[in-house]
């Protein structure tokens, strides 16, 4: 833990060098060499520090989701294709240094992607199926059939409890209320559905082009982020600013009803960014990188 303080301190101390020196070429271009991925945004300052990359024994890791009470780290692992029923999915135990708990956590799922989390229990999705699992059994309670459904993604959880599911393939939206599992939202301008975040009485969903804004009661959509591109995780930093990733290496941060603007692009380097977590008391921006096999650590610097 020491050591990752020091080399975030050193980081952070170098972004804000960059940010400093921003208008010195020489510099600047020194820097981009140092740390290729971390780019500096010259309208708004918040930039993104590198502070460490856990062992590269996860197998397609999707999504990563935070239990606060118990200050540990779940990991979805697809492991195998994304769509395929072939037994071999996990959820790891990660803590918050960045070193692996438990990597076969969960077992008996086929293909986990997105995970929330409601007093004890954590939820994922499992292509067509969403999972029910106890946090401390550590065991799967039950699964809920989506009939029809074909690539459950994301989910998040409002304040009563309620589950969403986003399928992407047909662009429903499902909830699990009461204990059943149920078709909640369709239309047309819901394409691709992924990335879902719970706000406030609203539904935030990342589609192939833009963010979305679902009422959960009105059930009344409207546009909260234009231009976005296809939006895997989503996430709330506060102060009307949203962090989303692009799946193939790229994380945005945008206002509602502002531009995006590229904080991360690992993209080059074959290094994806499916869906992230934020821990905002933390500044904490988790990234799994899923082809990459790793779950990458960084901080959101003002
Ligand atoms: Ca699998
Ligand atoms: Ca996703």
């Amino acid at each position: 833990m020491k050591i990752l303080k020091i080399v975030s301190f050193i980081l952070i101390n170098g972004i804000i060098a960059l940010n400093i020196n921003a208008c010195s070429e020489t510099n600047n271009q020194t820097n981009t060499e140092k740390n290729p991925a971390v780019l500096d945004s010259s309208e708004n300052s918040d930039t993104l520090a590198f502070i460490t990359e856990t062992a590269a024994e996860f197998k397609t890791p999707e999504s990563v989701k935070y239990d606060k009470t118990n200050n540990i780290l779940y990991v979805a692992n697809i492991n195998g294709k994304p769509s395929e029923k072939d037994g071999n999915g996990f959820i790891s135990k990660l803590n918050i240094d960045g070193e692996i708990i438990d990597l076969k956590w969960i077992t008996e799922i086929d293909a986990p992607k997105g995970m929330g989390i409601f007093a004890d229990k954590l939820y994922v999705t499992d292509i067509d199926e969403l999972v029910e699992i106890s946090i401390p059994e550590g065991k799967i309670i039950q699964k809920f059939l989506a009939k029809d459904a074909e690539f459950l993604n994301d989910i998040d959880i409002d304040k009563n409890g309620n589950v969403y599911v986003s399928d992407m393939a047909t662009g429903k939206i499902w909830i699990l209320q009461n204990n059943n599992f149920k078709l909640w939202l369709q239309s047309d301008e819901i394409v691709g559905p992924n990335g879902l975040y719970c706000k406030n009485d609203n539904l935030l969903i990342g589609t192939k082009t833009k963010i979305l804004s679902v009422n959960l009661i009105s059930k009344k959509i409207n546009t909260l982020i234009e231009n976005t591109g296809s939006v895997d995780g989503l996430e709330f930093v506060g102060d009307n600013n949203y962090l989303f990733s692009d799946w193939s290496g790229h994380v945005y941060i945008a206002k509602a009803g502002g531009e995006k603007k590229l904080l991360l692009n690992t993209a080059d380097q074959k290094i994806n960014a499916a869906d992230i977590e934020f821990i905002r008391d933390k500044q904490l921006l988790l990234i799994p990188t899923f082809y990459h096999q790793t779950v990458s650590f960084y901080k959101l610097v003002k």
